[in-house]
């Protein structure tokens, strides 16, 4: 810690100079802070030629989760320069927040953070500015501050825009006059839930859908079952869709409607519709289980490390940068939809899209 302070002083202190007698007091405050978080030209912050990151990552409750994990022990490995101290936070916000102050502590180069719920930050945030160890977030996002460098991720309220825009051309093509959706969210609290959430929703008000039930199965399998599982005690023969707002959670929705004699896909009485698009995902989209599966993006860490090699060279990152993602379905019959007044394809899955998935 004494390093990084006496680093940051003197980034401070060669700011404050280089500003005497440039622009107001304003620009020197607001430079030194940008100064702060740049890094100093050092390699590491324990000596070991290493630099050394901090990953709080969700949890491990999915598939998408496990290769968004993949995705930074490969990139975050020791061959490339990196010490990476991973903590798997289990889905509970309070380890979280432990693991982020532990980081603070081993005075580590970097702190990522895939926060598992969008507020409470602030405080922790600025204590990781404080001790001058820039933040990047990645995948869900943090609302309650932005004391952090840059985020990686989806628009997530997009993703959920984009499954309703299908929805409507769909029916059309499929002569379906009415919607009455049951939604199996994520994990409450989390930007990805809520942005899912909204933009279904908003699609559902403006086209008169009706949403019967919307509960929130922990982006889990078991989620997905126990929930699909209540809502065919209550519901039966009255929805004909179902918005599951990850894949893990579409198989456990799968695995109840198949228990109860439920026929779900393109086949069946129920269309079924996901989020994230993994592999395990789109072979079931392939297989005509899932009717449309909404690409979310696990593998940020290619981007993160351009972040910080930008800080290690003392230059100022994007704050957002936002991921490629594709919209896949099994039937060629909508080539494509328009969301927030742009077009944007659908892709019918293949053998070789499957194979290339994360
Ligand atoms: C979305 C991500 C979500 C995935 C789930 O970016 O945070 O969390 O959709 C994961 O699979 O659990």
């Amino acid at each position: 810690m004494k390093k990084k302070f006496l680093a940051t002083l003197l980034t401070v202190s060669m700011a404050a100079t280089m500003l005497v007698g440039c622009g107001s007091d304003d620009d020197a405050k607001e430079n030194d802070k940008q100064q702060e978080t740049q890094k100093e030209d050092s390699d590491d912050s324990k000596g070991d030629g290493l630099i050394t990151i901090g990953f709080a990552q969700v949890g491990h409750e999915s598939d998408w989760r496990t290769a968004s994990t993949k995705s930074c022990q490969d990139v975050f490995s020791k061959d490339n320069g990196y010490d990476l101290q991973f903590v798997d936070c289990d889905n509970d916000p309070a380890v979280q927040l432990e693991a982020v102050r532990n980081f603070i502590e081993q005075d580590v180069d970097y702190i990522i953070i895939d926060p598992i719920v969008a507020n409470g930050w602030d405080t922790v945030l600025t204590e990781c500015e404080d001790a001058g160890i820039p933040v990047i977030v990645i995948d869900r996002t943090i609302e309650d501050s932005d004391k952090y460098v840059s985020w990686v991720g989806s628009n997530f309220k997009t993703e959920g825009l984009a499954a309703g825009e299908w929805l409507k051309a769909y029916i059309k093509e499929k002569n379906i006059s009415e919607v009455n959706a049951l939604v199996i969210e994520g994990s409450k609290g989390a930007s990805a839930t809520i942005g899912r959430t909204d933009g279904f929703k908003e699609i559902a008000d403006r086209e008169g859908w009706k949403i019967l039930d919307s509960q929130d199965g922990d982006f889990t399998q078991d989620g997905g079952q126990e929930i699909m599982e209540s809502y065919i005690k209550s519901y039966e023969g009255k929805f004909n869709v179902v918005i599951c707002q990850n894949d893990n959670e579409a198989f456990g929705a799968m695995d109840a409607m198949k228990a109860a004699g439920i026929k779900y896909g393109v086949d069946g009485d129920v269309i079924l519709v996901s989020f994230d698009a993994c592999t395990a995902g789109l072979e079931r989209v392939m297989s005509g289980e899932i009717n449309a599966d909404f690409e979310c993006n696990p593998l940020a860490a290619p981007f993160v490390e351009e972040v910080i090699k930008k800080l290690q060279n003392n230059e100022t990152p994007e704050k957002e940068v936002y991921m490629e993602e594709h919209w896949f379905v099994k039937e060629d019959i909508i080539p494509s939809i328009e969301v927030n007044g742009e077009s944007q394809d659908m892709t019918v899955v293949t053998q070789e899209i499957i194979d290339a998935q994360y």
